[in-house]
């Protein structure tokens, strides 16, 4: 047996595969003593699992090492890819199977009396993410490295990530997420690499030593950022990339002069305003808080990475003549929008170059990707808390104001309210800094994450900036790694692809294109069944093992894990289940396809309505399970604690997937994406990329339901009135009913009052509107699901078919249309 690796010195090797298991076995022990202290005797699996870490860790770092050279040698342009959040996964295996290494390393632990499996499940799950904007960020990180693209990752290293979810008599219980209590091996700290960054005070103006007068801002609080770097790397290619993290900490350690005061206790509390910085991810998705440590944390990476970005510049180039040719930085929402001002000011005041020719650069590094169309998730930030905390980013988004708005004034002589609508400055009730608008002004690229939001980007959110630079706005649809969620987290049906079609579709996703001809073979069609069954049975084992529930592999898993939002509508999956119980209770023998309901999915803290959601599942699935006249047709499932592990285990368990949220309101989804991969059917609104999934992989092969976005709003504008709705349908008004009088409460038959009200008041997501035509199309569902081969048609096709989104398009769509960004592959 042979195989290749590469070498020290640059070189492709060919080895002999005994000896790299030989290798990886010596390694492992090595670092079991040097590093754990342990031998293999007295060791503990968590020293077991270290010590595998380090040993996959010196490879990746040699790879890294050489990656850096080749992109240097080059003098390539990179993208730096900054953002609040990395939902990265578990390491471990992803990094044995991107380096080519996995069953080496399983062969390297077997011999030594260990299983790999024993210890992927120990490394400590970095959640540095709320949702998709996080995932979609790794997603992305791991494509740039796979095609062998020039990029850093830039964010925050949280010492506590997004909470762990208990569900504790039926209610979510948030638990802090101490992923850094056994230690974290990938990272790789560098202290020497450490920036400074200033909060407060205020500023004033200095002559240069040929007297001219700069700008400076002297302020009243400095924090220090050290990096800390996980290797990323390409799907077996050699290249290394990586993700950079910043922890932020008191400059030194304690404040000499109040501590010399006597004043010990003020000097400390420097030091715990600083390391507050990083501590902790707020857990909002899709909502901004608005509290002054969210944007300090924001300032404190962007301006980190900044630095660190022209500090790597000017090691190889004198001036920042090349700058926009050599960067392209990407914002990731507009979190980290702030960059606009702090590159403005590190031009200007650090460097001394003039505005213009720092507003040139500025506009042509930064491009900026939308992630949202609701309206409280739009960030502002008070002009007063600007102007205490960034005083001097306060002045410089004045003057890009200004000069903005002159050139608005020109083009629209006299026009106000366009004026007023596009400033950086909200004016009424409160003045606040509006920082998709900065993020707009100040970037090259506007994008959104599939084509339906990007319509109605330019539309309606950004319809000003739509119209005032109509080149600007792009669609850039969502995509995900099809390493992770299918190679990684579905072997079996990757094997079973491979033997098909070849392994070619790992890296280029169209290629599963090459299974349509074997969808009504039955043959494979048994063989793909089979999976999709060892798949449910693994994922039943999970349910009885944490849920103490049993349910059966053979009932259809129809499933919704994302978010706990009000616009995703979990509820309207609820309503269905009612439905379905009702119709059991009103005819006990009725004949129903048996349907295991799977929830999943983290509420904010601060979301009553997601929280209330969530006890309602719990309610409702308590009633269900227990009833001993519904028997094996309903079961109801919420699954604690969503994670990107917990996603590996039930993406490739789903027979059916849930998309439901209300049209217009879901930007992408990345969800949908990864459930068509690993072969389920979706049942969806006109939603997000929904539209574009159902076009790729046919009207037959997707259940369509609901209003679309503008039916949607037309209704709202003509006056919705969700009581007419219950009125008329007898099966929604009982199922509305059951909840109102206690129904799935009787220990507290008001508990879900809240939800009526807002249901039978306002109902804001439409639910009533689109409830008949969801209940007959999960009828239709069901009946489709009874044809056995012609489902699982369905089910391939969909596999098939789902190639465009990978997230390997999407990166080199972004390369090729926004960042003019080129692969270095190794010689
Ligand atoms: C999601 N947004 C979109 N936001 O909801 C989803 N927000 O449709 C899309 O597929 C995905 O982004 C990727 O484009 C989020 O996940 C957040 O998590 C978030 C976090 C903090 C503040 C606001």
């Amino acid at each position: 047996m042979s195989s290749q690796f590469f070498a020290q010195d640059n070189e492709v090797r060919t080895v002999d595969l005994d000896s790299q298991v030989e290798a990886l076995k010596k390694d492992f022990i090595r670092n079991l003593h040097c590093i754990q202290g342990k031998t293999i005797d007295l060791a503990t699996p968590h020293d077991y699992y270290m010590a595998l870490a380090y040993t996959v860790r010196d490879r990746l770092l040699d790879y890294r090492l050489h990656t850096t050279r080749r992109y240097q040698e080059h003098q390539a342009k990179a993208v730096y890819y900054l953002s609040a959040e990395f939902l990265m996964g578990r390491q471990l295996s992803n990094n044995l199977l991107n380096l080519g290494i996995y069953e080496d390393t399983v062969e390297a632990l077997t011999q030594l009396g260990l299983n790999l499996e024993d210890l992927v499940v120990l490394e400590a799950e970095p959640g540095l993410g709320n949702g998709g904007l996080g995932r979609l960020a790794a997603c992305f990180l791991d494509s740039l490295a796979t095609l062998s693209l020039p990029a850093i990752g830039y964010g925050i290293r949280y010492e506590f990530g997004i909470f762990d979810q208990q569900i504790i008599n039926g209610v979510q219980v948030e638990r802090p997420d101490k992923w850094l209590r056994y230690g974290n091996p990938w990272e790789v700290g560098r202290p020497e690499a450490s920036v400074r960054v200033k909060f407060g005070g205020y500023t004033d103006f200095v002559p240069d030593e040929s007297g001219q007068m700069h700008v400076r801002w002297i302020g009243d609080r400095e924090v220090t950022g050290t990096p800390y770097d996980t290797p990323v790397p390409g799907y077996q290619n050699q290249t290394v990339n990586r993700l950079r993290l910043w922890r932020a900490h008191a400059t030194e350690e304690l404040n000499f002069a109040q501590f010399d005061r006597g004043d010990y206790v003020g000097a400390v509390s420097d030091k715990i305003f600083s390391e507050s910085i990083s501590k902790v991810l707020y857990p909002n998705d899709n909502t901004s808080q608005g509290k002054q440590l969210r944007l300090e944390q924001q300032y404190f990476f962007v301006s980190c990475s900044l630095q660190d970005i022209i500090n790597r510049y000017r090691r190889q180039y004198e001036t920042f003549d090349r700058f926009h040719e050599k960067v392209a930085i990407q914002l990731n929402d507009t979190h980290p929008s702030i960059g606009v001002a702090e590159l403005m000011r590190l031009l200007i005041d650090e460097y001394h170059l003039g505005w213009n020719r720092a507003w040139y650069i500025t506009k042509h590094v930064f491009a900026y990707t939308n992630h949202t169309l609701l309206s409280e998730a739009l960030e502002t930030w008070p002009v007063s808390l600007f102007e205490s905390l960034l005083p001097r980013h306060l002045e410089i988004i004045y003057e890009i104001n200004q000069r903005f708005l002159n050139e608005v004034r020109s083009r629209y002589p006299g026009d106000l309210d366009r004026l007023s609508r596009m400033s950086l400055v909200q004016e009424y009730p409160e003045k606040k800094i509006r920082m998709a608008h900065l993020a707009c002004v100040g970037s090259s690229c506007i994008n959104g994450v599939a084509q339906l939001h990007t319509d109605l980007l330019k539309a309606q959110v950004l319809h000003d900036f739509h119209d005032y630079w109509p080149q600007k706005i792009q669609n850039k649809t969502n995509g995900i790694t099809p390493r992770r969620w299918l190679l990684l987290s579905n072997p079996q049906l990757s094997e079973l692809i491979t033997a098909k079609i070849g392994q070619g579709w790992i890296t280029d996703l169209e290629q599963l294109r090459g299974l349509e001809p074997y969808a009504d073979d039955p043959q494979f069609q048994q063989e793909w069944e089979q999976i999709k069954y060892d798949h449910k049975v693994a994922l039943a084992e999970h349910i009885l093992l944490f849920n103490d529930l049993e349910v059966h592999p053979s009932s259809l898993f129809d499933i919704q894990v994302k978010r706990m939002h009000e616009y995703k509508r979990q509820l309207l999956s609820v309503l269905h289940i009612i439905t379905l119980y009702h119709r059991i209770k009103r005819n006990p023998g009725l004949n129903l396809l048996p349907r295991t309901f799977i929830f999943a999915g983290k509420a904010a803290p601060g979301y009553f309505m997601a929280k209330m959601v969530i006890q309602l599942i719990n309610a409702v699935a308590r009633v269900v399970n227990h009833d001993s006249e519904v028997g094996d047709r309903l079961k109801v499932v919420f699954l604690a604690g969503y994670s990107v592990s917990l996603g590996q285990k039930i993406y490739p368990a789903a027979d059916l997937s849930e998309q439901i949220s209300m049209a217009g309101k879901e930007a992408s989804g990345t969800g949908n994406m990864k459930f068509a991969l690993n072969g389920a059917v979706t049942i969806g609104t006109l939603d997000g990329a929904n539209i574009e999934i159902r076009e790729e992989v046919g009207e037959e092969n997707f259940f369509l339901f609901g209003l679309n976005a503008s039916e949607a709003q037309a209704l709202k504008g003509r006056g919705y009135h969700p009581k007419s709705y219950y009125r008329r349908n007898r099966e929604l008004k009982a199922a509305i009913d059951g909840i109102a009088n206690g129904e799935f409460s009787p220990e507290n038959p008001e508990l879900f009052q809240p939800i009526v009200d807002s249901l039978l008041e306002r109902d804001e997501y439409l639910l009533f509107a689109d409830y008949a035509d969801y209940i007959h199309c999960q009828e239709r569902v069901s009946d489709g699901y009874q044809d056995r081969a012609s489902w699982t048609k369905k089910s391939i096709l969909n596999t098939a078919r789902i190639g465009k989104f990978s997230s390997d398009r999407a990166i080199a769509e972004y390369a090729r249309d926004i960042w003019h960004i080129h692969p270095v592959y190794p010689s």
